[in-house]
């Protein structure tokens, strides 16, 4: 018996060593919260590389959770934490009496004693059992479960636990929004893979034992043979997490790169190039999992093309991969993107079981068939695709997406496994018994040999999915793929407490957050089963409510003036309510009993259709966008009301997420509400929709250098308008000041300390510069008075993906003053503005915006002390810089003065960032002098307060 107790150290150096890691998600192994001890010595019966993966993790996990916390090895429970295969186990132990009886997958984890000893074993029923069980035990000690009397025995509810890449052979990612891929580059599999080893950890930490890595819109090059050389290179980095390698391939490849002349699944030269292409992927990857396949869809080749169906081109497939064991999934997303809109029948949600309930019964044992979840395409909700109840002949898998495409793009948080969960507890009622969807993909409802969950991952080189929180979807995404009966509420708890902290309020509070994010992304977006009512011709992201009408994509939702929906009744509509077994149908057949968050998928009804609460549909319209734009907001006050109790970077990077999502919330709140309100014709009963307190439209502006543009879809600008500066950007003659444009408005309001929030377009390339001033003088505010236009969003034109806000906090107007917008263009960025909008000044200074002067507050020249009517502190700080859009000045002198004194009594020069600070200065009145540089300083009288600091903004002019 040999013991294996690697060195911890370099084991934790070396994963830190990587660029990106697995610890950047989910396995960060940062404390132990625990109530109970584990032994530290780890052993490996057997000698299997899983086995070995996981003693590995385990000694790695156990040491990082134990050494980052009180927790001392002194501690730890003498005796061993063994790891083997069932029939190992049983070897090295007989006595115990340990099962034998584990599936493949399976895993069984027991404290006990032995001769006195302690042991914890972790028994799988293969490898792959013994790896999962490792990283199950690891998650109990990360979350702190108690494992005095540990007893767990889990298997895996479905073979099918796949994650679908959508990466390209260039290394572009359709739908990613995490930078490039960790797969591909230039043409090829790239030369560094250890990403791709990580990223397989972090897979199997969670179960997925399969990755697709290429787009489903198939590059036909990756069967050739370097490429399916280059690929074994992956299938190796990926073997040691027992994760296996799948690949999509074009159904025309025979032709496109075989040299053949048809690629007729029928023909017999075509099944030669199948049988003899799979033979030689199998030489190079022996566990290769198989193919996906998307056939005439979207302008991909199919079947279709010879009058074969679906069955007779996955089974053409199914049979070359047969003999090794592969499978294929064949898509069901199969539909005509030229549908007639004018045809009130026509219905792209029919198409999935129109096409492929006829075929139930005649797919190869080792075909499954992979639907969405809807029967659209990851809309914000749908219903359940009917289609998983229409084939009780055929195997099974659910295409979920991971990666944010119609819900936020990972800028929006949005946790998405409450809507997975939804679907896989939907009871289709199949034959009149339960068959939750869940079951049905675990092939029990039907007795099917194969089946699982697919999720569209999209992980890119950027963190995986950019957004620290948006990892909660792909880690939630294989915990139900293993287990559909936990509940989101679980999966968020345990992923924030293995990822953000473990204090209770840090846990509660993010989970509260992550389960309130669908509903108000639903709220804001496209409620009432109305999809997403995006660009669906364009980003996918920002509001385009007429993009889905008139074409033939069919995501249509028929709003008139009158009313909205679609009619998918079996009665009057589409007849696609109809699909579904007789319970359901007749569920979705009437308005009556259809669910009001499905309400306008399966019918139009006029505006004024009263709701089951007794609320018009249009008032729901109104009312769920300005709750959910408010939940948006208050995402941001939940999130940092943890500040200082989770990790500092974490925490900037999610606040400016949130504030972010906060304000394209608002975008979207107002373009809905803007255009169901004049399509309506019906006003708002609560008075909000059409009227914004405090809102100056750029375009009622006294207007320099900008002019008035049209914004389209109209709704995406406030009133439809926004101005746009189109001057030259080459400095003018004799200065090397580049022309600004300007937008200026009087403050009629009260007097008062006030938030301004600037809503502008922010388009790439370029980056605008913004500032905003007051009676001629920049720097209002505590903060943010200067901003650079540096996002990036989708679309090159100004409309709702790109309108974005910057909030300047505590700006004391006066009556009558004039309040501007100046802004310096850059290439395709031409600091298009929108609006700015007045606010009392909120008390939260967490969502200001860190920029040069912070907390400074202008002091108006010729203004006595009398003016300075805030107390400030015996330290004093602040920037100078220019007037016309701020660019700070370095080098000035800055100098202290008692007033009324021409001799200073401190004196600096201020920094690259036109910053300086003064410490050690008595309360007391004081007059600060820039100059230098430019002509003309700036001279202010200050009082500092010991009470607090004063930061100070000089305006040079
Ligand atoms: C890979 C949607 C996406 C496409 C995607 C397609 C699919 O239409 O927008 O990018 O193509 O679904 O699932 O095949």
């Amino acid at each position: 018996m040999s013991f294996r107790i690697l060195a911890f150290a370099s084991l934790l150096a070396s994963s830190f060593a990587a660029a990106q890691t697995a610890d950047q998600a989910w396995l960060r192994y940062y404390g132990y919260h625990g109530g109970t001890v584990i032994p530290l010595r780890v052993r490996a019966l057997g000698r299997d590389v899983l086995e070995q993966s996981a003693v590995r993790e385990l000694q790695q996990g156990i040491t990082g959770l134990t050494s980052a916390s009180s927790y001392a090895s002194a501690t730890a429970i003498t005796g061993e934490l063994v790891i083997g295969t069932a029939p190992e186990v049983h070897k090295a132990f007989p006595a115990l009496g340990f099962p034998i009886d584990l599936k493949p997958e399976e895993f069984w984890l027991r404290s006990t004693t032995y001769h006195g000893h302690a042991l914890v074993i972790v028994e799988g029923g293969e490898d792959r059992g013994v790896l999962y069980g490792a990283f199950s035990l690891l998650r109990l000690l990360a979350t702190g479960q108690d494992l005095t009397h540990l007893n767990l025995r889990s298997h895996p509810a479905m073979s099918i636990r796949w994650v679908d890449e959508w990466d390209n052979p260039d290394g572009s990612i359709e739908r990613g929004y995490a930078g490039r891929s960790i797969f591909f580059e230039g043409g090829n599999v790239r030369q560094d893979l250890a990403p791709v080893a990580e990223y397989a950890r972090l897979l199997a930490s969670v179960g997925i034992n399969g990755c697709n890595v290429n787009n489903v819109n198939a590059a036909p090059q990756l069967l050739d043979s370097d490429h399916i050389k280059q690929l074994a290179r992956v299938a190796d980095a990926m073997r040691p997490w027992g994760v296996h390698l799948a690949m999509s391939v074009a159904i025309a490849s025979p032709q496109t790169i075989g040299g053949l002349s048809t690629y007729d699944p029928l023909d017999p030269a075509v099944k030669a190039w199948w049988a003899a292409k799979v033979n030689e992927i199998y030489a190079l990857i022996p566990d290769f999992a198989g193919f996906t396949v998307k056939a005439d869809s979207e302008g991909q080749p199919g079947p279709a093309s010879y009058g074969r169906t679906p069955a007779d081109a996955a089974n053409l497939l199914a049979n070359a991969l047969a003999p090794h064991g592969g499978v294929v999934l064949y898509r069901a997303f199969v539909y005509n993107h030229h549908a007639d809109w004018r045809d009130p029948k026509a219905d792209r949600a029919r198409a999935a079981y129109d096409i492929f309930h006829p075929l139930d019964g005649s797919f190869a044992p080792n075909v499954i068939v992979q639907t969405k979840e809807g029967p659209i395409d990851f809309q914000a909700r749908e219903p359940v695709s009917p289609l998983f109840a229409g084939l009780e002949h055929t195997s099974q898998a659910m295409e979920v997406q991971i990666t944010q495409e119609y819900t936020g793009q990972q800028r929006h948080l949005v946790y998405l496994a409450p809507m997975w969960k939804q679907v896989l507890d939907f009871d289709l009622r199949a034959d009149g018994k339960s068959t939750p969807v869940k079951e049905i993909l675990a092939g029990k409802s039907f007795n099917q040999p194969l089946g699982g969950m697919v999720g569209v991952a999209g992980v890119g080189q950027n963190a995986w999915l950019g957004s620290p929180l948006a990892l909660a979807n792909l880690y939630a995404f294989g915990r139900l793929a293993w287990n559909p009966d936990l509940t989101p509420e679980q999966i968020a708890a345990e992923w924030t407490r293995q990822t953000i902290g473990v204090e209770p309020e840090v846990v509660s509070t993010v989970d509260k957050m992550l389960m309130q994010s669908w509903p108000a992304y639903e709220h804001y977006t496209g409620p009432l089963g109305t999809q997403t009512l995006t660009d669906i011709t364009g980003s996918h992201y920002g509001p385009n409510i007429e993009s889905s009408e008139n074409n033939g994509w069919g995501q249509w939702h028929r709003a008139d003036r009158l009313g909205i929906g679609m009619d998918r009744s079996v009665a009057t509509g589409t007849g696609y309510a109809g699909q579904y077994p007789p319970e359901v149908a007749k569920l979705y057949e009437s308005l009556e009993t259809t669910p009001d968050n499905l309400l306008l998928f399966f019918h139009h009804v006029p505006y004024t259709y009263k709701l089951h609460d007794g609320k018009t549909v249009i008032q729901y319209i109104y009312d769920s966008h300005y709750e959910g734009a408010a939940q948006a907001a208050e995402f941001v006050n939940e999130w940092v009301s943890l500040k200082g109790r989770v990790d500092d970077k974490l925490y900037e990077d999610v606040r400016d997420r949130l504030v972010y999502q906060a304000g394209h919330a608002i975008v979207w709140r107002d373009a809905i509400v803007q255009y169901f309100l004049k399509l309506s014709g019906t006003p708002d009963d609560k008075g909000r929709a059409g009227h914004y307190p405090g809102r100056l439209e750029a375009e009622d502006a006294r207007l320099t250098g900008y002019k008035v543009i049209d914004i389209t879809p109209w709704e995406d600008a406030s009133g439809g308008k926004a101005v746009s500066c189109d001057q030259p950007q080459t400095p003018e003659a004799g200065t090397e000041q580049k022309p600004f444009c300007k937008a200026e408005w009087t403050w009629t309001g009260e007097k008062g300390l006030y938030d301004i929030a600037v809503q502008y377009f922010d388009l790439q390339p370029g980056k605008a510069k913004f500032s905003l001033g007051q009676n001629g003088l920049l720097s209002l505010g505590s903060r943010g008075h200067l901003w650079t236009a540096d996002t990036s969003l989708p679309s090159s034109h100004s409309n709702g993906d790109n309108s974005t806000r910057h909030l300047v906090r505590d700006v004391w107007l006066n009556s009558g003053d004039a309040v501007d917008i100046r802004a310096i263009p850059d290439g395709n960025d031409r600091a298009a503005l929108d609006y700015i909008e007045v606010t009392p000044a909120s008390r939260n200074r967490e969502l200001t915006v860190d920029l040069p002067c912070p907390q400074g507050r202008l002091i108006e020249k010729g203004d006595g002390p009398e003016a300075v009517n805030e107390t400030i502190g015996p330290e004093l700080a602040g920037w100078a810089g220019e007037t016309n859009v701020g660019t700070p000045i370095e080098g000035m002198l800055v100098e202290v003065f008692h007033p009324g004194d021409k001799t200073p009594i401190a004196a600096t020069r201020t920094n690259e960032e036109g910053g300086f600070h003064f410490t050690g200065l008595a309360p007391g009145r004081y007059r600060v002098k820039a100059s230098g540089v430019v002509e003309n300083g700036a001279d202010e009288i200050v009082r500092l307060d010991p009470a607090a600091k004063a930061q100070l903004c000089l305006v040079v002019e």
